[in-house]
C-alpha cells in the first residue's frame, strides 16, 4: 500500500497532566456548535455561590504517572445568580500549596484555592484575567471575557451537499465533536464529524451515502482544515468513529480515523487510490483496502497510515454477509502502556469480536496487540456475542494500565482477554467505582439476549463476577447508572 507523507517530526515539548476539566455541554445545530456551561449547580461550601474544591490525592497520583494534555487553565466567566461567575481548572500537576489570582479590569478581587469565584460586583461587560500561583510564583495569565448568554455560539463552515450516484442529494448537518489543543497553545479546539443527510445505520444495506467529512475549529469558529473520507468508507454513526489526542505527547494532538481509497487531507492529498471505488451495486462497501490514519491536529495533512485492525477479511466471518455484523465498528483512547495514550480499535459486536490497539510515535503508527474472539487463544472461551454499542476504558485492577470493557467482556491491558460474564450483547454499560463502600470498579450492564440469566446486572469491573441483577426475560436496551 501507499504510504502516506510524513510531516517533518516537531521538536518534542516538554509535557505536563492536566485533570479537573471545566463541566462543559457540547450542542450541536445545524449550523452551529453552543458550548454551555451551568452557573446554576454552584452553592456547595464555603462562600455561598463557590463549588468547593475537589481533593482526589489517587486521581492526582495517577495522573502523574500519565502523559497528558498540556492545558491552560481555562478560565470561563458566565452570568448567575448574583453576579459573574468564574470557573477554571486545577491541573493534575498542580501541588497543594496552589492558589489563584483574580483580576478585574487589571484589580485583583480575590485570592484563592478554590477553582471558582463569584463575583457580585461582576457584570456582562466584565474582563478577567487569572493568574496561578505556583511555589509563591505569580504564573501568566490568562484572560476571560462574560459569556454574556451564559453559552459560547461557534459559528460553523458547512460543507457543500451533493449528489449520491443513485441520484439522492444530500446535505450536511453537524454530527460528534471532540474537543483537544490541536496547535498547542493550551486552550481547546474542536474537530467536529460532518454526516450527511442520507448517512445511514449499518443495519441498512443498500442505500448509497455522501462521505463522512471532519473539519477543525478555533473556539471563535475559525476553520483550520477539512479531511474528507471519500465514498469508499460509508456514512453513518457506526463506520467512522474517530479519536482526536495527543498521541506522541509533542503538546499538539492528533486524529486518528479508518479512511480508505480516495480519502482526502486538508491539502487534497489522496490516501490510496484516488480513482478506485469499492462500491457494490447497492453502495454497501464490503471490500477494498482500509486504513487506519493519522492526520496533524493542527493541519490536517495526512502523516501516516497502515492497514487497518481489525481487519474486514470475510464479511461473512463476522456474523452476517451483507456487513451488519462486519460494519460495527467503535474507538477508544486508553493508557494501556500505563504512561502513554493508545488509540482502542474494535469491530463487531453480535458475533465475532475484534479489537486493536495502535500507538504513535510522531512519525509512524505501531500495532502494540489484537485481540480476536475467534483466534487459537480465545475460541470457545465466550468471548463472542459480548459486545455493546459502547465500549469503556478503565483501570480495572489498579495497576496503572488501562483495560477495554467491551460490553460483557474486558480485554487486558496487553490485548489477552480479562473475562466474560456470558450474558451476551447489550446495549448500555457504566464502569466506575459505583459502589463506594466496596473495594475497586463495578460495571453496570444491560443485556439484549431474552435468555440471558440477566436482564441488568452489575459485576466486579476485575472479575466479571455478577454482585446483583436480575432476570428480565427481555431484552433491556436501556440502562444508565447515576449517584441518585
Ligand atoms: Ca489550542
Ligand atoms: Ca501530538
Ligand atoms: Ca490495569
Ligand atoms: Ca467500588
Amino acid at each position: 500500500m501507499p504510504r502516506s507523507p510524513h510531516l517533518a517530526r516537531r521538536r518534542r515539548r516538554g509535557v505536563m497532566k492536566t485533570a479537573g476539566l471545566l463541566a462543559t455541554a457540547l450542542v450541536a445545530t445545524a449550523g452551529a456548535l453552543t458550548v454551555s456551561q451551568s452557573a446554576g449547580a454552584a452553592g456547595a461550601s464555603g462562600t455561598p455561590g463557590e463549588m468547593s474544591r475537589p481533593a482526589n490525592k489517587a486521581t492526582t497520583a495517577l495522573a502523574a504517572a500519565r502523559v497528558a494534555e498540556k492545558l491552560g487553565r481555562g478560565p470561563v466567566a458566565v452570568p448567575a445568580s448574583g453576579g459573574v461567575l468564574v470557573t477554571w481548572r486545577m491541573l493534575g500537576s498542580d501541588t497543594e500549596d496552589v492558589s489563584f489570582k483574580l483580576y478585574r479590569g487589571g484589580t485583583l478581587i480575590q485570592q484563592t484555592k478554590k477553582t471558582n469565584y463569584l463575583d457580585t460586583a461582576g457584570s456582562t461587560g466584565s474582563s478577567y484575567e487569572l493568574r496561578a500561583v505556583v511555589g509563591g510564583v505569580e504564573q501568566p495569565g490568562e484572560k476571560a471575557g462574560v459569556w454574556a448568554s451564559g453559552r459560547l455560539d461557534i459559528p460553523l463552515d458547512k460543507p457543500p451537499g451533493g449528489t449520491t450516484r443513485d441520484g439522492v442529494a444530500y446535505t450536511y448537518a453537524a454530527n460528534d465533536a471532540s474537543t483537544a489543543d490541536l496547535d498547542g497553545d493550551g486552550a481547546y479546539e474542536l474537530v467536529l464529524k460532518w454526516a450527511p443527510s442520507n448517512a445511514t445505520d449499518v443495519a441498512n444495506s443498500g442505500t448509497c451515502t455522501g462521505p463522512t467529512v471532519y473539519d477543525a475549529y478555533e473556539l471563535s469558529g475559525k476553520r483550520l482544515w477539512r479531511v474528507n473520507l471519500g465514498t469508499n468508507v460509508r456514512s453513518g454513526s457506526h463506520y467512522d468513529s474517530f479519536q482526536v489526542y495527543d498521541y506522541d505527547g509533542d503538546g499538539r494532538a492528533e486524529m486518528a480515523v479508518r479512511t480508505s481509497d480516495g480519502s482526502k487531507d486538508s491539502a487534497g492529498t489522496v490516501i490510496g487510490d484516488a480513482r478506485a471505488s469499492h462500491l457494490a451495486a447497492d453502495c454497501a462497501v464490503l471490500s477494498g483496502p482500509e486504513f487506519l490514519s493519522v492526520f496533524d491536529g493542527q493541519t490536517g495533512r495526512v502523516m501516516d497510515s497502515v492497514p487497518f485492525e481489525p481487519a474486514r477479511g470475510a464479511v461473512s466471518d463476522w456474523g452476517d454477509t451483507w456487513g451488519n455484523r462486519e460494519g460495527r465498528l467503535l474507538s477508544a483512547t486508553a493508557y494501556v502502556s500505563g504512561s502513554r495514550p493508545s488509540m482502542i480499535f474494535s469491530r463487531g459486536i453480535y458475533e465475532r469480536v475484534a479489537l486493536a490497539a495502535y500507538d504513535w510515535n510522531g512519525t509512524d503508527l505501531t500495532r502494540r496487540w489484537k485481540f480476536d474472539s475467534n483466534s487459537s487463544t480465545n475460541a470457545g472461551k465466550g468471548y463472542d456475542q459480548q459486545g455493546n454499542h459502547n465500549l469503556a476504558v478503565a483501570d480495572v485492577d489498579a495497576d496503572g494500565k488501562d483495560e477495554i470493557i467491551y460490553g460483557a467482556m474486558a480485554v487486558d491491558d496487553n490485548g489477552y482477554g480479562l473475562w466474560t460474564t456470558k450474558l451476551g450483547h447489550g446495549d448500555a454499560l457504566h464502569v466506575g467505582d459505583l459502589d463506594p463502600a466496596r473495594p475497586g470498579l463495578e460495571s453496570f450492564n444491560v443485556h439484549e439476549h431474552t435468555g440471558s440469566a440477566y436482564g441488568y446486572e452489575m459485576h466486579d469491573a476485575k472479575t466479571g463476577a455478577i454482585l446483583w441483577g436480575s432476570r428480565t426475560g427481555t431484552d433491556v436496551g436501556r440502562g444508565a447508572s447515576a449517584r441518585t
